[in-house]
């Protein structure tokens, strides 16, 4: 890395931690006025940062929407947690003691984000921290620089307006850095940095997990899924089948949320498997910025190149396409772009590339005889993010959502594996990391806790007992 590159990280970490001073004593409620401001931002400038990710992401328009109201609702969510930042006061076992906990700032976060979600992520992770009284540095992805630069430049506005002399808001409470691996690997080394929250590919996640464990710091691991639906012999099969052609098309199938295999009851198989290639075969593939638009463009040559190995691995491995798969004619002006037709593979089993996370919209779907075999479908990956099952019988959606159902982070009953609302906690087990971002209570990820005893007596009772005398 270039001598510059690194005094510049150097630079921003050490802005952030001297904003953190200030920052992590201003009561969180005008903490949380600040974030009320960003929420506002977001509000007001929704269709430019939207065209923006459009143009880098390669999304369509309604879901680049979507992502930016994924950062509104979670500067809403974090202004209301700003007066709730609640600790316990727990029953002391010594006389006129009192014992509680305190949830405290921790200090500088750094926020690691992938190209298929450049802002709300982010949005999902700075709310959160700002509200906790934590400096954010955010390491984008090199392929939505832009994206990231849009935000900071609207945060720098809020912040202009709110504290126009900087006496809460120092610069360095929002800090970026260069969108390149070494930047991020500084970023993860370094132990002015206690919390770090990375987004990305499970490879990158062991990485970063390795190198933030060695200085025990903390990590926030929001990594591959590869998400599993069941569909039942009671299933609303309309329901399900608009559920699959969203979950597994939607961004042209890289969400980490987005569907990638499907287990379906052998007694309904076949003509269901019918009634989803119909649904296929109507999708509108093109321009992401037109509103008719389902599926935009792969991300670039080489999201097309996997999508294409993982194809011939799985016909390698025993499956069929019964649909898509290869590549569609550029519409006029973005022959840049890699446009694909979603594609479905019957395959006989968990093969070896079921297992693996492809990011595109390749869906694997499998036969099954009982509930239990389908749960085990269900879990047989490395991967544990999210999962669905489409059902209208009560044992099954129960059994499913217990210890014995989906190990994912994620099991919805009768909708599908992707888009969840920024009001639940997000992230999985196994390969996806274990983290968890957004809302519920995962802001106790960017606190520290401090437990308080209090002695009001005249004497020094000892706990369990002891005496010492
Ligand atoms: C991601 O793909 O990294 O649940 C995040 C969803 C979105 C977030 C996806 N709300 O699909």
């Amino acid at each position: 890395m270039g001598e510059n590159q690194l005094q510049q990280v150097d630079q921003a970490i050490s802005r952030s931690v001297k904003a953190f001073k200030k920052w992590r004593v201003i009561p969180p409620p005008v903490r949380g006025e600040f974030v009320r401001r960003i929420g506002e931002a977001f509000r007001k400038n929704k269709e430019a940062v939207a065209n923006q990710i459009v143009e880098e992401s390669r999304k369509i328009k309604s879901e680049a929407l979507g992502e930016v109201q994924e950062v509104i609702d979670i500067c809403d969510f974090a202004v209301g947690l700003s007066r709730q930042l609640h600790g316990l006061t727990i029953a002391s076992e010594r006389p006129l003691h009192r014992m509680m906990e305190q949830w405290m700032p921790l200090g500088p976060v750094g926020v690691i984000t992938a190209f298929n979600f450049p802002v709300a992520v982010w949005g999902w992770n700075a709310a959160l921290a700002l509200v906790c009284g934590d400096p954010v540095i955010w390491k984008p992805s090199d392929k939505t620089p832009k994206c990231a630069k849009l935000c900071m430049k609207l945060i720098s506005q809020v912040a202009k307006e709110m504290d126009p002399d900087g006496k809460i808001i120092e610069a360095g409470l929002l800090e970026f850095l260069p969108a390149t691996k070494d930047a991020g690997i500084q970023l993860v080394e370094s132990k002015e940095v206690p919390l770090i929250s990375a987004t990305g590919s499970t490879k990158m996640g062991r990485l970063v997990a390795k190198a933030v464990a060695e200085r025990l710091g903390r990590s926030i691991l929001e990594l591959g899924g590869n998400n599993g639906m069941i569909i039942t012999e009671t299933a609303d099969l309309a329901l399900a089948r608009r559920a699959i052609v969203f979950s597994a098309v939607g961004t042209c199938g890289q969400r980490c949320t987005s569907l990638r295999r499907l287990m379906v009851h052998t007694s309904i198989m076949s003509g269901f498997v019918v009634k989803l290639i119909d649904a296929y075969k109507t999708l509108k593939i093109g321009d992401p910025m037109k509103s008719d638009t389902l599926v935009g463009p792969l991300i670039d040559a080489v999201a097309f190149d996997q999508m294409q190995k993982a194809i011939k691995r799985a016909k390698a491995e025993g499956g069929t396409v019964i649909v898509g798969g290869d590549r569609v004619p550029s519409p006029k002006g973005l022959s840049d772009d890699f446009f694909v037709n979603p594609c479905i593979i019957t395959m006989p089993n968990i093969t070896a590339v079921v297992r693996e996370e492809t990011f595109a919209p390749i869906l694997y779907v499998m036969p099954y005889a009982d509930i239990e075999h389908a749960i085990e479908l269900n879990n047989g990956v490395p991967q544990g993010l999210s999962s669905s099952i489409f059902t209208n019988d009560i044992r099954e959606a129960e059994l499913f959502m217990s210890a014995a159902g989906s190990d994912c982070g994620i099991a919805n009953v009768n909708i599908g594996t992707s888009g969840a609302e920024i009001g639940g906690a997000f992230g999985g087990e196994k390969d996806t990391g274990g983290g968890r971002e957004s809302g519920s209570d995962c802001w106790k990820a960017y606190m520290r806790r401090t437990t308080n005893t209090i002695n009001y007596s005249s004497e020094l009772p000892l706990a369990q007992g002891v005496t010492f005398e």
